[in-house]
């Protein structure tokens, strides 16, 4: 009797599972509980440490995630390195500013002496990019666990990122190819509450924007001014994404009401009428977006996991097994 009950808790924990995150994979809440229960408690530790000395890492750690998830599903890829015969995904333009990478290998390493070949690199990182929402002030979130590492990282898989030019019905097309709704897709756009983008990512916009116009329209030309003289000191020197660039808020959707966001894909979101409205209601409901956010970053977790013999639990984060 007392079998069957538990049994039925589990089952209707399951269901309740599928229900919130949309997730038919092996992955769960518990998955490390037996085999190194400090998992969870490591990695935050970790994160905490790093970004206590350079704030700035939470948004490196949450870009990591995406950059992870979007290529070849979230399974570690993202950190191998390069060998003399093959050229992994973090050397590609795209993530030419991609950091934080030592972070991770620290928390492997404690976590390799507590439970040796458990945790896999690819949990870690999705641990950590958690824990960064959290330490910047976002929301508190549980993510399922049960990620193995993937065998592969090329450079020429990165082109499944989005560019940063394309526009609300481009974004909504690549993102819903990958299963997400334009609201989700707003939503995790919102990570750039944090971080900044460096002038080669923007500076398409302030000359020769197209055949009509010199500057892009959506932008507010006070904002333009600014984004100019940030690109005087060259193609790598940074704008914050909002006025708070370590905090994890909705001022992002302020800036982009003010026509002051600083990528044309922000922008973009607020231009469209696809997507105005919610942009609007992020801006207005901080709450809302915090729950919309961490239930898509729950979804974009599990993209393509990899379970089973389909991956390993890599000793070294940088390196296949
Ligand atoms: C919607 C499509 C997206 C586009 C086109 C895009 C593009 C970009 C670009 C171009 C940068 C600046 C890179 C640089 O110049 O150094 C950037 C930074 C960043 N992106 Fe995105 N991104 C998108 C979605 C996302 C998502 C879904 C996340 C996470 C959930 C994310 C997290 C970040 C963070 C945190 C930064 C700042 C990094 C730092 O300061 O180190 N982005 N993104
Ligand atoms: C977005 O870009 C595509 C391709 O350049 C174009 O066909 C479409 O009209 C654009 N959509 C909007 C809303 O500007
Ligand atoms: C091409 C390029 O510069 N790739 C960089 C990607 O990110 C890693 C980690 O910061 C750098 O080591 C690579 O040089």
């Amino acid at each position: 009797m007392a079998a069957l009950i538990i049994q039925n808790v589990f089952a209707v924990m399951w269901v309740i599972n599928m229900m919130m995150y949309g997730v038919a994979n092996g992955l769960s809440m518990n998955y490390y509980m037996m085999t190194c229960p400090f998992a969870e408690f490591i990695v935050k530790n970790t994160v905490n440490r790093a970004l206590q000395s350079d704030p700035t890492l939470a948004a490196a750690l949450v870009r990591m995630h995406f950059h992870d998830c979007f290529v070849q599903g979230c399974d570690g890829s993202i950190l191998i390195d390069s060998t003399k015969d093959n050229t992994a995904e973090k050397d590609s333009p795209a993530n030419l500013s991609l950091r934080g990478y030592e972070i991770i290998d620290a928390a492997k390493d404690a976590l390799e002496k507590q439970c040796p070949g458990v945790v896999s690199c690819s949990d870690i990182l999705a641990m950590a990019a958690r824990d960064a929402v959290f330490f910047a002030g976002g929301p508190v979130y549980d993510i399922p666990k049960g990620r193995k590492d993937g065998r592969r990282s090329k450079i020429e898989d990165t082109i499944n990122l989005p560019p940063p030019t394309l526009n609300s019905s481009e974004l909504i097309r690549m993102f819903g190819q990958r299963g997400f709704t334009p609201q989700e897709m707003v939503a995790l756009s919102g990570a750039h509450t944090l971080g900044t983008a460096r002038c080669s990512s923007f500076k398409n916009r302030l000359t020769n924007f197209d055949s009509t116009h010199d500057m892009d329209p959506s932008m507010d030309t006070q904002f333009a001014k600014t984004l100019s003289k940030t690109c005087i000191a060259g193609d790598s020197a940074e704008q914050p994404f909002d006025t708070t660039r370590n905090t994890f808020d909705n001022d992002y959707f302020n800036a982009l009401q003010r026509k002051a966001g600083v990528l044309f894909s922000d922008q973009t979101l607020f231009a469209s009428v696809q997507t105005r409205g919610i942009v609007n209601a992020y801006a207005m409901n901080q709450a809302m977006f915090f729950f919309n956010f961490q239930q898509a970053m729950v979804k974009m977790g599990a993209m393509d996991v990899k379970e089973g013999s389909n991956g390993e639990v890599r000793n070294t984060c940088r390196v296949i097994n």
